[in-house]
């Protein structure tokens, strides 16, 4: 059914990969996932990045093996999904082709789908999350929010895998531009109200969306600040929300050495803990982060504390 959905490009690059895996494993899509949208806890998924260049672990896990390893081990960490993407989209970086980002997470989620983690794919293209989906992926995480590729929305209606629409402006080379708001929080819940409705119009079913601000997407610090403290106003759009804050430039700069240089992304955890569990507490539906662990821990507390709820972020 997804095929018939895309575009004559994308057909080709799913052609030519292998029709039948040995490895791949038969499933609903959205299997598995779909039920997370209902979880009565704060959803933690952990970041896999399959990059060489990724601003925050680019290269560590750009080894089939070395990515499989740590997937599973933020699963055993708690982890409710791991987030697979091959591309990245550090503020600056150029694009990959297709065919080259494919070739990156294909193989890891086929190993993970055979190990039975559940994933999301976190990609931009429609033939992508196409061919991510058939090989076992449960959920697309979309930055662009559908607006990178006209396809995408068919594609997604087509799985019934659910969809985060991320607020997006344009691709990483040009985010830095794109960062002019009068009201940044008015104007990114607008955003996000439009691609809510090209995703309903396209078919997606209401039910399987997810809404993210994009912290740090054509975003300064200041509006990445603005939208933590107001998240009651991106949760008023009526949608589940994910809040992805992990090892993001903001929290480097807001903990700067006193010369002004800007905290080292692998030394930013404790501040990507707190800002989880600030947006838990805020009423975030889940949080994308990479040290899964500390994360899960933190919410433990939080949970086992009442899991008290801040009135409203100021
Ligand atoms: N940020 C990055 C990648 N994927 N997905 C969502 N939904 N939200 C985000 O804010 C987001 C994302 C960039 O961070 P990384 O390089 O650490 O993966």
């Amino acid at each position: 059914m997804l095929r018939a959905d895309l575009s004559a490009a994308a057909q080709v690059t799913l052609v030519r990969r292998a029709p039948t895996d040995s490895r791949s494993v038969p499933h609903r899509y959205g299997e598995g996932v779909t039920e997370l949208l209902r979880a009565d806890h704060p959803v933690v998924m952990g970041v896999l990045n399959v990059t060489p260049d990724s601003f925050s672990d680019g290269g560590r896990y750009a080894d089939l093996d070395a990515a499989v390893a740590h997937a599973v081990r933020m699963r055993a960490d708690g982890a409710d999904l791991v987030d697979v993407g091959g591309e990245s989209t550090r503020p600056g970086a150029e694009r990959v082709a297709a065919d080259t980002e494919l070739a990156r997470v294909l193989p890891v989620i086929r190993e993970l789908a055979a190990a039975g983690v559940p994933m999301s794919i976190d990609t931009t293209r429609a033939a992508v999350a196409a061919a991510a989906l058939d090989a076992g992926a449960r959920m697309v995480n979309d930055v662009s929010g559908g607006l990178a590729d006209p396809a995408m929305a068919r594609v997604v209606a087509g799985s019934g895998a659910p969809w985060v629409l991320m607020h997006w402006r344009g691709p990483a080379a040009r985010m830095a531009d794109l960062a002019s708001y009068t009201d940044v929080v008015q104007e990114v819940c607008a955003e996000l109200r439009d691609r809510v409705d090209e995703a309903l119009a396209a078919g997606v079913p209401p039910g399987l969306l997810i809404l993210d601000p994009g912290l740090g997407f054509a975003k300064t610090a200041e509006h990445n600040w603005q939208l933590t403290r107001h998240l009651d106003q991106i949760l008023a759009v009526g949608y589940p929300v994910l809040v992805a804050t992990s090892r993001k430039s903001y929290l480097g700069k807001l903990l700067a050495d006193p010369r002004g240089e800007p905290r080292p992304v692998a030394e930013r955890e404790a501040a990507t803990i707190a800002t989880s569990v600030l947006a838990a507490a805020a009423g975030a539906w889940g949080v994308r982060v990479h040290d899964v662990r500390g994360t899960v821990d933190a919410l433990a507390v939080w949970r086992a504390s009442g899991a008290p709820r801040l009135e409203r972020a100021r």
